[in-house]
């Protein structure tokens, strides 16, 4: 609507200045062209110097009024190490440029008041001048040459990468339509390879799940920095060009596919530091939403973010991402309670590439879940039925055949025995409902066997043990189901005197 509204008065005003046109032309016509004509330089020369006066004056009233909300002005000091030595740039060139800016225009439209025609005048004729074309050259040149060389110095300082025994924080950031995908290495502190061939839904960038270092990498969905530490970023892309931007960190850097980019910087103003300097200057104590005078002010609800700063596609605004950071000690908590991706969204289902295998992790945790349930059973009350599901003991299809990775469990529960000598278990068997139920009851007999066996080789007292076979009398989820199927081919131990 507003488009329109706009169209229609550029049409209108397009209208009335062909209509003026023609009533000059008349009036010209009845008056004498010329007479005319010079009235109308005269005219347009002074109204030029009107239009000077209220640009010039318009442009400074407006760098002003919007000071503070402008990078490197007000408040908006760098929030990074390197950010000031840019904004100091930025301002001398701005100085330079603003200088030229202003003489320039003056004089523009001064000339053209100054030097309108005029009866009887003519233009003097000037093939060259030697100290005018020395002076408007080497001016520039010796400017110029001054702000590159100060921009040089201080792109080499801010582009240098980090030297191998450097302590840092190494992250990495892939843009795609529309979004930032970002990878936090894991407790290893390194980042995983990648492979572009990989990339599926389930695996978004790419990982290689042979390379141990992915295993533990983080996809988080915000960044979360610590003080004053410093960070490597590695940037890429997935599809078209982006680019990483940080603007209150002075960083910007194109994410390119095929062509990995970094940009190294320290953060060195907490999130909640940066919001109490805001809260120092008027515009950012007004409410965040105005249609909540009462709610947070926007300086409690400012966050420094991320952005994309190539216009890349139609939901290129969609690319923003909320950047904390924080002291030490929060970082540490955030990045504990953070979860890898393999492990919570590939390990063990049909993506999963190294199904076959059982990491260190793994064991440890599995263990450590083995004697949280044992115990909480053992503390609890006597009268009531305390099973545990040995989750991680499998027999090869059919056959009482322990599968290589039982042996973990049944070591746990062999260290268990040792560690509550007094504890009595009965090992039951069970199967789910497919094939012959006399045979599957024999099967869940041997198997409950095997299991009392392997422990006696592991040093139990064969009378703590009694091996008993359930067959598929005894189902613990529904049979239609693959899951449940798998559910009901378990191993119990059920304490039955402690
Ligand atoms: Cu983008």
């Amino acid at each position: 609507m507003t488009g329109l509204i706009i169209i229609a008065i550029l049409i209108l005003l397009g209208i009335v200045v062909v209509q003026i046109g023609k009533v000059t032309d008349l009036a010209s016509k009845i008056r004498g062209e010329e007479e005319i004509e010079l009235r109308n330089n005269r005219a347009q020369g002074r109204w030029l110097m009107v239009f000077m006066v209220v640009f010039l004056t318009l442009c400074f009233l407006t760098a002003a009024y919007y000071k503070n909300w402008m990078m490197g002005y007000g408040p908006h000091v760098s929030a990074s190490a390197h950010g000031g030595e840019l904004d100091q740039l930025f301002d001398t060139t701005l100085w330079f440029t603003g200088i030229v800016f202003v003489i320039t225009h003056i004089l523009l439209f001064y000339f053209a008041w100054k030097y309108s025609a005029r009866k009887g005048q003519r233009a003097s004729f000037m093939s060259h001048n030697n100290t005018l074309e020395i002076v408007w050259s080497s001016i520039p040149a010796v400017v110029m040459t001054f702000l590159v060389i100060k921009g040089l110095v201080a792109w080499n300082g801010v582009m240098a990468d980090v030297s191998p025994d450097e302590d840092v924080i190494e992250i990495e950031a892939t843009g795609y339509q529309f979004a930032w995908h970002l990878r936090y290495p894991g407790p290893d502190g390194l980042l995983g390879s990648r492979d572009y061939k990989k990339i599926t839904g389930a695996n978004p960038l790419g990982q290689v799940w042979s390379d141990d270092k992915n295993l533990d990498d983080i996809h988080p969905s915000e960044i979360v920095l610590p003080v004053n530490k410093k960070v490597r970023i590695r940037i890429t892309s997935r599809d078209v060009l982006h680019s990483f931007f940080l603007p209150h960190f002075r960083v910007k850097m194109d994410a390119v596919p095929g062509l990995p980019t970094y940009f190294v910087f320290t953060p060195i103003t907490t999130t909640e530091d940066y919001q109490l300097g805001l809260s120092q200057y008027p515009e950012y104590n007004v409410p965040s939403e105005p249609s909540d005078p009462e709610g947070p002010k926007l300086w409690e609800t400012y966050n420094y973010e991320l952005a994309c700063a190539e216009l890349c596609g139609s939901s290129h605004f969609a690319m923003r991402r909320v950047v904390r950071i924080v002291s030490e000690v929060e970082y540490d908590a955030w990045i504990a309670s953070q979860n890898s991706y393999y492990m919570t969204n590939v390990r063990n289902t049909r993506y999963d590439t190294r199904l076959g295998e059982i990491f260190d992790t793994e064991i440890t945790e599995r263990h450590d879940e083995f004697f949280t349930e044992m115990e909480s059973l053992l503390a609890t009350p006597e009268g009531q039925d305390k099973i545990l599901a040995m989750k991680y003991t499998e027999f090869e299809t059919g056959s009482a055949t322990l599968t290589t990775h039982s042996k973990y469990e049944l070591s746990n529960a062999a260290e268990l025995l040792i560690k509550y000598p007094d504890v009595h278990f009965e090992v039951g068997g069970h199967t789910d409902n497919t094939g012959d139920a006399d045979q599957n009851l024999a099967l869940s007999q041997q198997r409950a066997e095997v299991v009392v066996a392997e422990l006696v080789k592991k040093g139990i007292d064969q009378s703590r043990l009694k091996a008993v076979g359930y067959g598929q009398t005894r189902p613990s989820a529904d049979n239609n189901t693959e899951k449940g199927r798998a559910q009901n081919r378990r191993t119990e131990l059920k304490i039955i005197a402690q």
